[in-house]
């Protein structure tokens, strides 16, 4: 494999609705893709930092500072053989995990696509569809909320996910058991919202029987999360905290979580996404593939890292109208709760040149052999 150069390519993507969290309200996306260029295909690869460093300390401006100052003149340096190589490459620089899960994606697909491969296969999937949940942001009001859980579920979203605060917790898990039973499959997202001291609202959460509770203390707050695992009974989930396969294996051996969310953006790329999934098999620890409001080209890949046998809980791998109004590539389209997993070689989808060219604010060519435009 001879990479010619990397574009950075950023794009801005309206939301169908605005999405908030505890931590902010998203009305769009302001996205950074990485396209690597080889001599016989290219690749992309999404890179899943958000506009501010509010979910985690990356952020869009700095994956792309860091691309450009760092990662891609790296591999200029030292041409890695294949993707796996692109790890090792990018190792002694610390952190900015997003930016190297980028670049690797993009690597990794350029490759399968010259060779013919599938990610989906070559990650070691066993599914050709995978089960679909949905996150759904907090609201102004309780009856909104409703309107909007109604909604998913006549499309046949398979769970719910709940995104709660401090003062929007109880009440709107209650009000979705009331309305839709005990049967729907529920959870609750709080990124990081909470902290030991509220255990008894957050165990007053246990008789709603909700599959787990994500992220509800602080990302560095393992024990507190293995104290909060004796208060509450409704399974602790990690997702910010886990950065990495040893985050991984030291959370589960602490008894800090019992399920986890693996983002391959958060821990650096598919590649130790796919090795946190084992360990999280070899535990008994079920896994579920998160999302990060991707478009269809990040969205493709995650439906490989869902369709891995450990992957056993519906994932946010939501359809593409859940996001966007137009999708950067032929939308993803729920059917009976599921998606299907891209089978084409690489990632298996291309950005449509036409809705690529409308949403693209800025585009930046980084050559990496000599000669090259
Ligand atoms: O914590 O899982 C999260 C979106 C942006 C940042 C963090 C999170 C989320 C979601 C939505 O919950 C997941 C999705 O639908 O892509
Ligand atoms: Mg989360």
């Amino acid at each position: 494999m001879r990479l010619t150069g990397i574009e950075l390519r950023r794009v801005r993507m309206p939301l169908v609705a605005p999405f908030r969290t505890s931590f902010a309200t998203m009305t769009g996306r302001d996205v950074l893709l990485v396209r690597a260029v080889t001599a016989d295909a290219e690749g992309w690869g999404e890179c899943v930092a958000m506009a501010d460093p509010l979910y985690s300390s990356e952020y869009v401006e700095a994956a792309a500072e860091v691309l450009r100052r760092y990662l891609v003149p790296a591999l200029a340096a030292r041409p890695p053989v294949d993707a796996v190589g692109v790890g090792e490459v990018l190792r002694p620089y610390k952190g900015h995990r997003m930016a190297k899960a980028a670049l690797e994606t993009a690597v990794l697909d350029a490759e399968l696509r010259a060779a013919g491969r599938a990610f989906a296969r070559e990650l070691g999937a066993t599914r050709d569809r995978v089960p679909c949940g949905v996150s759904v942001g907090i609201m102004d009001s309780i009856p909104q909320l409703l309107d909007a859980v109604e909604g998913y579920l006549e499309q046949g979203y398979l769970r719910i996910k709940l995104k709660i605060e401090p003062g929007w917790d109880v009440a709107p898990v209650r009000a979705v058991r009331e309305r839709f039973g005990d049967d729907v499959l529920l959870q609750v997202d709080a990124n990081t919202a909470y902290t030991v001291g509220d255990a008894p609202r957050l165990a007053a959460l246990d008789p709603f029987g909700l599959l787990l509770i994500e992220q509800p203390l602080d990302e560095e707050d393992l024990l507190g999360h293995v104290e909060l695992s004796h208060r509450v009974r409704t399974p602790i989930c990690l997702d910010e905290s886990i950065v990495s396969a040893r985050a991984a294996a030291d959370a589960i051996r602490l008894g800090a979580c019992r399920v986890v969310n693996i983002k391959p953006g958060r821990v650096g790329g598919y590649l130790e996404a796919r090795r946190i999934h084992d360990v999280c098999v070899a535990n008994g620890v079920p896994v579920w593939c998160g999302g990060m409001l991707e478009t269809g080209l990040g969205r493709a890949a995650n439906l490989a890292l869902a369709a891995l046998p450990g992957c056993t809980l519906p994932g946010d791998t939501s359809a593409s109208d859940r996001y966007f109004r137009t999708d950067l590539t032929a939308p993803f389209v729920l059917r009976d709760g599921h998606l299907p997993v891209p089978d084409a070689p690489g990632i298996g989808v291309t950005p449509d040149p036409a809705v690529l060219a409308a949403v693209t604010t800025a585009t930046e060519w980084l050559p990496l052999s000599p000669g090259t435009d």
